[in-house]
């Protein structure tokens, strides 16, 4: 038993002192919110640091994926995972669109490209994958469909903070792609989000989306939000930046030492494998086969009897909650590999303040309960 807890994850805080000048600053410029100094300051030191043209800042990912699907006009219906946060079609909800589930690749956990075709009818307007756990999507594949059938492409990308492909940036695919910075995130300000876009005009009208559709004082040209993120929540952001590369870091080592301690472990599957040099670690999803001695849920409580908060992500999935389950898309059999993936799923705790000795705790833990 752990005296003190270990969660899923727990975000990076650097010493206190070191907010306390962001502070002072925005004590004296009185700009609490509505695009002030720090705001401008983080969305440029992230299109640095990420390697994209524009980026908009928001108060959440949600209204973020809200603002994204309207800054394209989306409507209709729009193909999507039901292996994700429960955000994702709630987004889609809340924009009055259709949600139409396609399954899941065994390997990657991603929206399998091969199973987008079928789901196409003629009120599909746009596709939202999600690179889950920070693996990037098939983009090559999932773009050819979208250009084939003239379909608008939006990544939910919460989990995609600093990952890259061979072609720098995962952000730099699709429509636009949208980041979470809530306080579980690889890289956060307690809460917010943003919006990648790739040109000038349509981060202009995400701007006036975000602002309630204000243009100018007189002038609102949209039943736009309020997904402004406040001068507190940047700072702390601009904060977050200097050691985001440290926290990459030490996620980096505990993956690796995960990856050598349950290599072999008869009926533990570590995901996705590839490609570390690339990710954000950002979660340590393995999956519970039959050959290991107890169930996925088993092997949950007994985490939790010893004080360690292992999580589901993602179970239930999307389609099994009430507002989504009567879809014919919802059904089991169009979506079986998702369904499997999230009976045995379970999400190891990460994040730079874990120790290692708790990591080699975690390892031996799941070996202890396998036969040798
Ligand atoms: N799309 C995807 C694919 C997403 O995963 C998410 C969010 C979104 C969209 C929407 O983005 P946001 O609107 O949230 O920006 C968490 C997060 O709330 C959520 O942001 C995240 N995905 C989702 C995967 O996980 P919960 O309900 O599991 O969080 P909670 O409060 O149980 O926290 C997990 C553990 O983290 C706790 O046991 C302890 C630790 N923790 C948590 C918080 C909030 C801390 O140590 N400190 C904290 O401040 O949803």
């Amino acid at each position: 038993m752990n005296d003190k807890p270990v969660f899923v994850t727990q975000p990076y805080l650097p010493e206190l002192s070191e907010f306390l000048p962001y502070l002072e600053s925005i004590w004296e410029s009185k700009i609490l919110t509505n695009g002030g100094p720090m705001h401008q300051q983080l969305e440029a030191e992230l299109c640095e640091y990420l390697g994209v043209e524009h980026i908009a800042l928001f108060n959440n990912g949600t209204i973020a994926l809200l603002t994204a699907l309207q800054a394209l006009r989306i409507t209709g219906e729009v193909i999507t995972t039901p292996y994700s946060f429960v955000a994702t079609a709630h987004s889609l909800l809340w924009n009055g669109i259709k949600p139409v589930f396609v399954d899941i690749d065994p390997i990657t956990l991603n929206m399998d490209p091969a199973k987008i075709e079928s789901a196409i009818t003629p009120l599909t307007t746009a596709i939202l994958p999600v690179h889950c756990y920070g693996h990037p999507c098939d983009v090559d594949a999932i773009q050819a469909i979208a250009d084939n059938y003239n379909l608008k492409v939006i990544y939910d990308a919460a989990h995609a903070f600093a990952v890259k492909d061979r072609s720098g940036s995962v952000l730099r695919h699709g429509d636009l792609s949208v980041l979470s910075f809530h306080a579980t995130k690889v890289f956060n300000t307690f809460e917010g989000g943003a919006i990648v876009c790739p040109d000038a005009k349509t981060k202009q009208r995400i701007e006036h989306l975000k602002n309630f559709g204000f243009v100018d004082e007189v002038t609102v040209v949209a039943a736009g939000i309020n997904g402004k993120m406040s001068e507190i929540n940047a700072a702390f952001g601009l904060l977050q930046l200097k050691h985001i590369d440290t926290a990459l870091r030490l996620r980096g080592k505990i993956d690796a030492l995960y990856r050598e301690g349950l290599a072999g472990v008869k009926g533990i599957k570590v995901v996705d494998e590839s490609g570390q040099d690339k990710a954000n670690f950002s979660y340590f999803p393995i999956l519970i086969e039959e050959d290991y001695p107890l169930s996925r849920d088993e092997l949950y409580e007994k985490f939790k009897s010893i004080n360690i908060f292992v999580r589901r992500y993602f179970y239930p999935l999307i389609s099994d909650f009430p507002m989504y389950r009567g879809l014919p898309s919802s059904n089991k059999a169009n979506i079986p590999v998702a369904d499997s993936v999230s009976q045995r799923v379970l999400c190891l705790p990460i994040y730079p303040a874990l120790e290692l000795a708790q990591v080699e705790q975690i390892i031996a833990f799941v070996r202890q309960q396998s036969p040798a």
